[in-house]
């Protein structure tokens, strides 16, 4: 424990080592870059092997080669800086300079990005999704203001795969949810989302769950299949239903008043390496998700019962799903509901 104490108030001190203005930008704007050199502070919720992980190493490589050496990325593993929650509040500060950040942990902070908690709002086909994530009005332009009043730029939106419900019993029709201890991620309307199937859900960090689902503690959660098999929750769980009842959105997120501080050339680096990085983000999580559903099917050690619903059983949670975009527009959004009503329309068209 004193360890982990250690290691984390160092990884602080280092974290705000990097906060002067000559190693990591800051310089109001200027037109080049010269021949200065920058260290930045990249932090994902995911640990070496995941998708958000390889993602932010990949991105970093890119940035290296690209500026021949002049920009040096750290990333961090879950964990080396905290909780998710925390990661939030150190890139509003800017003692991180870039994150890959779930809606899920801003909800308490940017109301309008719960929109990514309503189940069976995107399209089915996880392509098309993120086919609707890349040219989004709704996202990349009005949800993306509602971050920046907090100083987070979201600079692009991209899937981690459909969301699966892992379980200790059966869940095939909302019945099963009913006083069902589900863990979910820290965000009211996700909350709200599983009450509507009659769970009783309970927010924590992944870093919990793993111990949660062994002891009983919480009995299910939704996370993508490469997921749930990296963090070994089907071997603590024993049904695992495949509901596609939502996606899981990532964000690549930067300090708002560190990006625009950033000399021209920099950041035309970084929103091209940005923009690069959408297909191979979706290549890399397809890879993954189809890797661990195979894996999860034949680990005979740790046997899941796979459920795959129907279009019938699927309409009986999306039924119970729907009153949620009411509740979204009238007790959680501060624009009624604006930014939904655009996005459904921009979803209405790629369908
Ligand atoms: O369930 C969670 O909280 C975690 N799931 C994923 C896919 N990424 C990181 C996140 O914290």
């Amino acid at each position: 424990m004193l360890g982990l104490l250690l290691a984390f108030t160092f990884s602080l001190v280092l974290a705000a080592c990097g906060q002067n203005e000559e190693s990591s930008g800051g310089d109001d704007g200027e037109s080049g870059s010269g021949s200065e050199s920058y260290d930045w502070k990249f932090v994902t919720e995911e640990v070496e092997g995941q998708v958000q992980y390889e993602y932010a190493v990949e991105f970093a490589d890119r940035m290296d080669e690209k500026s021949d050496g002049q920009v040096n990325i750290e990333v961090y593993e879950f964990g080396g800086l905290g909780s998710e929650t925390d990661q939030v509040e150190q890139l509003e500060s800017g003692t991180v300079e870039m994150a890959v950040m779930s809606p899920g942990f801003t909800g308490n902070m940017v109301n309008e990005g719960q929109i990514f908690a309503l189940h069976f709002l995107f399209p089915d086909s996880v392509a098309k999704t993120q086919e609707i994530l890349n040219t989004s009005e709704a996202l990349n332009t009005d949800l993306k203001e509602q971050y920046e009043e907090h100083n987070i730029t979201p600079l692009s939106y991209w899937t981690e795969g459909a969301m699966q419900w892992t379980s200790s019993s059966e869940i095939s029709e909302p019945a099963h949810f009913e006083n069902f201890k589900m863990r979910t991620q820290d965000s009211p309307l996700i909350l709200e989302s599983y009450k509507a199937y009659g769970a009783d859900p309970t927010p924590m960090s992944w870093s919990e769950l793993y111990t949660s689902l062994d002891r009983g503690t919480v009995e299910g959660q939704e996370n993508p299949i490469f997921f749930i098999g990296d963090a070994s929750f089907h071997e603590v769980q024993d049904y695992m239903t495949i509901s596609n009842h939502n996606n899981y959105v990532a964000m690549t997120t930067v300090n708002t008043g560190w990006y625009n501080d950033l000399p021209e050339d920099m950041q035309a680096m970084l929103d091209e390496t940005t923009e690069e990085m959408q297909q191979w983000a979706f290549d890399e999580q397809n890879a993954q998700n189809e890797e661990w559903l195979e894996t999860i099917k034949n680990d005979e050690e740790n046997a899941t019962t796979i459920i795959e619903l129907d279009e019938e059983q699927r309409n009986a949670f999306r039924e119970k799903a729907e009153p949620i975009r009411d509740y979204y527009r009238e007790e959680i959004s501060t624009v009624d509901g604006a930014i939904l009503d655009k996005l459904i329309g921009e979803i209405e068209a790629v369908e």
